[in-house]
């Protein structure tokens, strides 16, 4: 087993001496059939403002005390003592009793996080509204309660029957009720908002998939597109960068899709290794999704086509079911070329076949992947076309009298729906529209049929 155990101080970690910012952490990672690859977990740990200045890596089963063998667990001791570090990075998930026993092997003051912990403390520190703040203080006081728990166990054990320990687990629990009650009302206002924006003959697109596919980027492109007069990136409320949690709260714009008005919502993107509890608290990206009219699944072109189905398999069970159709975009076309965008094609098709065949409802919804980049701006018109074609559509033809109200009835028809022809006859007008079918039914209310 030795043989694929590695610990090295990072020869690439920046100099300390040099390095302005960001708290030094070890990763440790462990994988039971392969050499674990540390490239995720390091961006993670970036992304939380940490300056990765060794690892440990180990190919075994989990050990139940540290995750990692014992010795290995040491090593981890040793590097931190050698290189000052503050945090050791697990990629996984530790038991509280793990994170305690690894806690105490660890220098003084050294933070144990694992997987979950460094995802739910990079949301917490860039969250910016109101249900984000709540969805994530929520999140991480049910990954503390356990752990509060254990810790409480254990003083016990130690110091005759603390009453600080309970207090403290009493205390969490009352936030989480409270939290949970605040969620359910912003949830239902959600749900109101999508309802009122259907009504007023939106369609809901939403962007999805793993952190970094290009979601903001994409749906920035989108926009733009659709709004031609707009001052490109101006009022851009989607951030878009090179590293996990670009976006950190659902943000929506307007945009015209092929003549349909269209809400886009870019999401929080999807990763793997956490667990269903914490992904469920990303409870706005998935109502969001499972709502929509059609969920434009966002995917890394340039990622190899193993990593394509891992992550593809990540996203889609997270979701479990959606009512739209899922439109996938392989994204980041430029950096592949023509042979590898149809392996990854593959892929797509092939994981998403998998997971039918598993029963993930979603993966029913999945239509035929479009290859687009955002950067250079190729395929966003196969794009649009087709998601348009998977928005529910229906077609009516209505007459419009000459007169006072003429303009405004055909102003009303080009704002709502997809006007497909006009035709002025002697003694009106005749307009073939296609939208959402509430605004079709508006129309054929409105107007006379013919
Ligand atoms: N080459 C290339 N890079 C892209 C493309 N689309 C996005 N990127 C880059 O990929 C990185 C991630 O893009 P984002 O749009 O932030 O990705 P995201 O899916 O919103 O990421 P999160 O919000 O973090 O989940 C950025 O550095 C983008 O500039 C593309 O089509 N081609
Ligand atoms: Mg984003």
């Amino acid at each position: 087993m030795t043989d694929d155990d590695t610990h090295s101080a990072d020869p690439d970690a920046p100099d300390p001496t040099t390095e302005r910012s960001g708290k030094r952490a070890l990763v440790a990672a462990r994988n039971a059939e392969t050499e674990p690859d540390t490239t995720e977990i390091r961006e993670l740990a970036a992304a939380t403002g940490y300056v990765v200045v060794g690892s440990v890596t180990q190919r075994r089963e989990e050990d139940p005390t540290y995750g990692l063998g014992r010795g290995r667990a040491e090593d981890l001791m040793r590097l931190a003592a050698t290189t000052d570090a503050e945090a050791v990075v697990y990629d996984g998930s530790l038991s509280p009793g793990q994170t305690f026993s690894l806690g105490e092997l660890l220098p003084a003051g050294v933070a144990v996080l694992d997987r979950p912990r460094i995802v739910l403390d990079r949301l917490a520190t860039a969250a910016d509204s109101r249900s984000a703040d709540i969805q994530f203080e929520l999140a991480q006081l049910r990954y503390e309660l356990p752990r509060l728990r254990e810790a409480a166990a254990r003083d016990r054990e130690t110091v005759r029957l603390r009453p600080e320990g309970r207090g403290r687990v009493l205390d969490l629990e009352r936030r989480i009720d409270t939290l949970e009650d605040a969620l359910e009302n912003i949830t239902a206002d959600r749900s109101q908002r999508r309802a009122e924006r259907r009504a007023a003959g939106f369609d809901l697109v939403v962007a999805a998939g793993y952190t970094n596919a290009g979601k903001s980027q994409l749906c920035r492109r989108l926009a733009e597109s659709g709004n031609p007069d707009d001052d490109a990136g101006a009022d851009t409320p989607a951030s878009v960068a090179d590293r996990p949690f670009g976006t950190v709260a659902t943000s929506t714009t307007e945009a015209a899709l092929g003549g349909r008005r269209a809400l886009i919502t870019d999401t929080v993107g999807f990763i793997g290794g956490i667990s269903h509890e914490t992904v469920a608290s990303f409870r706005a990206t998935l109502e969001a999704i499972r709502d929509a009219d059609c969920v434009l699944l966002v995917i890394d072109a340039s990622d190899d086509p193993d990593t394509i189905r891992r992550k593809l398999r990540v996203v889609l069970s997270a979701v479990g079911s959606a009512s739209g159709a899922v439109v996938p975009a392989l994204n980041k076309g430029d950096r592949v070329d023509a042979t590898q965008l149809a392996a990854r094609t593959d892929a797509v098709e092939a994981a998403t076949a998998a997971l039918r065949d598993e029963d993930v409802a979603v993966a029913d919804a999945v239509r035929s992947p479009i290859p687009t980049s955002a950067r250079d701006g190729a395929g966003l018109d196969d794009l649009v076309t087709a998601v348009t074609a998977s928005l529910p559509t229906a077609t009516t033809t209505v007459t419009v009298s000459y007169g006072g109200g003429m303009e405004a009835a055909l102003s009303w028809a080009y704002d709502r729906g997809v006007v497909a022809d006009v035709a002025y006859r002697n003694e009106d007008v005749r307009v073939d529209l296609a939208g959402r079918p509430s605004t079709v039914d508006a129309a054929a209310r409105r107007f006379d049929q013919s």
